[in-house]
């Protein structure tokens, strides 16, 4: 019985516990569901899987972490609840008409080379408060390069920070959600608590390790939509570890998958026969790629980490591919 003075009263919250919990007991949610629903909650899908199976929490408790975790505000919980029965709901940040998003250039290069680099996505001082945040996370002076190679960071560029109120604030810029809105074609959208990066200059001893080429969805057809977003906080030029891609892959996927040979993984293909080009932008610009452009992240050999942050938004429901194929 759940006790309504703490429950969410979200139904879908315990379709999903129950799901990790006993797979196979019962239906799984639509994956989009699932998508909405954690990043409505302001939970990050690892950290919630971690918890989940880690601690296995009975669905009080479960309901309680979220709580604490996410903190989500009456009024988002409320949005949440309308868009899980089916409501329309708009933006979360407010009517986007009068916002400036991308241009008629801009999409057209979206359409052709699927990605785009959203200029000024947040203000400069946002992303270095974002910038300051990480290096701070992480135990570094911005300008003092003994500091870049800690134990904190490890072997890998991901920072595992989620809500500092810098990044947090990030994922409310208007700009953003009227760029997404544009490519998705509606404006009903749920950000993704996502993680930062550094990744520091290459040395002997902090090899660039990845990611390398790759993609993060499936590859079987049919080929839908789904985008992905990196947000520079400081600039970065194209030797400074630069996010990177084949851009215009989008287009030639289906194509380019007949020339697979049968023995080798589409991915290990991909990184043997395709050149990522890099893309240089400045602080507070944000690159937004179609899930279907092979992309990674490249060798810093210029002489500043590149500090950025990672985000996407998606709608409620959307049409996405169930089979796996990588
Ligand atoms: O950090 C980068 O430049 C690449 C990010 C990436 O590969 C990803 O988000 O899947």
């Amino acid at each position: 019985m759940i006790d309504m003075t703490t429950s969410l009263d979200i139904k879908e919250l315990r379709t999903y516990w129950a799901c990790q919990r006993e797979p196979g007991t019962v239906a799984p949610l639509p994956r989009d569901v699932e998508k909405a629903l954690l990043a409505g909650l302001r939970l990050n899908v690892l950290e919630t899987l971690r918890y989940l199976h880690h601690d296995r929490p009975d669905f009080d408790a479960f309901e309680a972490w979220v709580r604490a975790q996410g903190e989500p505000t009456e009024a988002s919980l409320d949005r949440l609840r309308r868009a899980m029965a089916g409501d329309a709901v708009g933006a979360e940040v407010g009517d986007l008409d009068h916002v400036d998003g991308l241009s008629a250039d801009d999409l057209a290069h979206w359409d052709e080379h699927g990605y785009v680099i959203l200029r000024n996505a947040i203000a400069p001082h946002a992303a270095e408060a974002a910038e300051l945040a990480i290096y701070d996370h992480l135990g570094m002076r911005r300008d003092d390069p003994d500091t870049w190679y800690r134990e904190s960071l490890g072997h890998s560029i991901w920072v595992p920070l989620l809500r500092h109120p810098a990044l947090v604030a990030n994922r409310f810029a208007p700009r953003i959600h009227k760029a997404f809105a544009q490519l998705w074609g509606r404006d009903d959208l749920w950000v993704t608590i996502d993680q930062g990066g550094l990744n520091p200059p290459e040395h002997e001893h902090w090899p660039f390790p990845g990611p390398h080429l790759h993609w993060d969805a499936t590859l079987a057809e049919p080929h839908l939509l789904d985008v992905q977003g990196i947000i520079y906080l400081a600039d970065v030029d194209e030797d400074q570890g630069a996010f990177s891609c084949v851009p215009g892959f989008h287009r030639t996927l289906k194509d380019w998958f007949t020339t697979v040979p049968r023995d080798v993984s589409p991915q290990d293909h991909a990184r043997r026969t395709l050149t990522m080009t890099p893309i240089a932008a400045k602080r507070g610009d944000m690159i937004i790629w179609h899930h279907l452009l092979p992309h990674g992240s490249s060798p810093n050999r210029a002489r500043r980490p590149r500090v950025a942050q990672y985000m996407s938004l998606r709608p409620t429901r959307y049409a996405y591919t169930d089979e796996w194929l990588g």
